[in-house]
């Protein structure tokens, strides 16, 4: 029998999810269980690259777990846990720090844009980000990674830093490719679609999270900006729609075309009230599961307790082998 490939994704635990979170990652994991040997992580040493608060961090981190089983993974097929768990993360970003350019750090979007944001208290880990982010990738040997498509550039950066060591030592690392689909990879903000949808805009009606309540999602999208030509079309001369056409895209898993259709002729209004309806309802299973299982804290305990011991028995076995390469004296 052919070995499973591998894939390996994670999400922060820096907040609320938004349905851009959903949409462009953690939706497009649950189908790959079944046929990879799935890793998928609560990111939380990624998420004190910018300011938590100790008492929110550990609740959000719970909270995602709590999400990642409702939405559909499943601690028997996947391995579900929390990167602080698995030391090994922190490990290899050591060594791979000394072997990336910075240079090529200071050309990542994210850290200049997140930059622009803390200009007066830089922090070293911001700008070492991607290189945790190559570490957790490369430690599962990774085939595919799922995620959204603002990822594209640190993938590219994982896979430069698994080519460098395999040069310059021998053959240690997978170099993984991304796994990025076209419809939904880039939700943008209901209030600017220009911009993508991010639980950290400070405008709450440009993002619609996960758990918001089907009276807030009505109103949000009711607000979400559109245009003056009154046609539901997928163009980009019509941004706003063409982002509430994937989005309604994603939800009911109509084809943009049969969208198109459907509301030839028709205006925003009856467009917004279904795709609303949509959401709630794509929705609404996620937050009853979401419920129950944040009452069930012990059973929480067990999934990510289970999933960090599957996970650093891989994880040390590359460790070893990168501290061997690199000349270090095994104990
Ligand atoms: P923030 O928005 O606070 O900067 P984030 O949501 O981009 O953070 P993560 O929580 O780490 O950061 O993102 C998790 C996953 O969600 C990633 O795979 C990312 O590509 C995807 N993602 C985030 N926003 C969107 C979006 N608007 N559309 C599609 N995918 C998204
Ligand atoms: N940077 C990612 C989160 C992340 C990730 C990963 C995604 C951290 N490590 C490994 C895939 C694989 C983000 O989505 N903001």
């Amino acid at each position: 029998m052919e070995e499973k490939k591998t894939v390996f994704s994670g999400v922060q635990p820096s907040g609320a999810l938004t349905i851009g979170n959903y949409i462009g990652s953690i939706r497009n994991w649950i189908d790959l269980q079944d046929d990879y040997n799935c890793f998928y992580s609560i990111v939380d040493l990624h998420a004190i690259t910018v300011p938590q608060v100790p008492k929110d961090l550990r609740k959000n981190t719970l909270d995602l777990l709590a999400l990642y089983l409702a939405s559909g993974l499943d601690p028997e097929k996947s391995t579900i846990f929390i990167q602080s768990h698995v030391s090994a993360h922190a490990e290899l970003t050591w060594v791979l720090n000394t072997m990336s350019y910075m240079g090529q750090l200071s050309r990542m979007t994210q850290f200049k844009e997140k930059s622009k944001r803390s200009e007066e208290n830089l922090n070293a880990g911001l700008f070492t980000y991607p290189v945790l982010m190559a570490s957790d990738i490369l430690l599962y040997q990774t085939d595919l990674v799922p995620v959204g498509e603002d990822q594209k550039q640190h993938l590219e950066l994982a896979r430069d830093l698994a080519e460098r060591f395999n040069n310059r030592y021998s053959e240690t690392f997978k170099v993984p490719d991304p796994l990025i689909k076209k419809v939904g990879a880039r939700i943008m903000s209901l209030q600017n679609p220009e911009s993508k949808m991010s639980k950290s805009d400070n405008n709450e009606n440009g993002y619609i999270l996960l758990l918001d309540s089907p009276d807030i999602i009505n109103r949000k999208i009711k607000r979400a900006v559109t245009d003056s030509l009154g046609q539901v079309k997928y163009s980009d001369e019509q941004p706003g729609v063409k982002n509430l056409i994937n989005i309604y895209s994603a939800f009911s898993r109509n084809s943009i075309e049969e969208i198109e259709s459907k509301y030839e002729g028709a205006g925003y209004g009856q467009f917004k009230k279904d795709l609303a309806e949509i959401v709630i309802e794509g929705l609404r299973p996620i937050q009853t599961k979401y419920d129950d299982y944040m009452k069930n804290k012990d059973y929480l305990k067990e999934v990510y307790k289970g999933g960090a011991e599957k996970a650093e028995r891989v994880a040390r076995k590359t460790l070893r082998k990168v501290y061997k390469k690199v000349g270090f004296i095994p104990r």
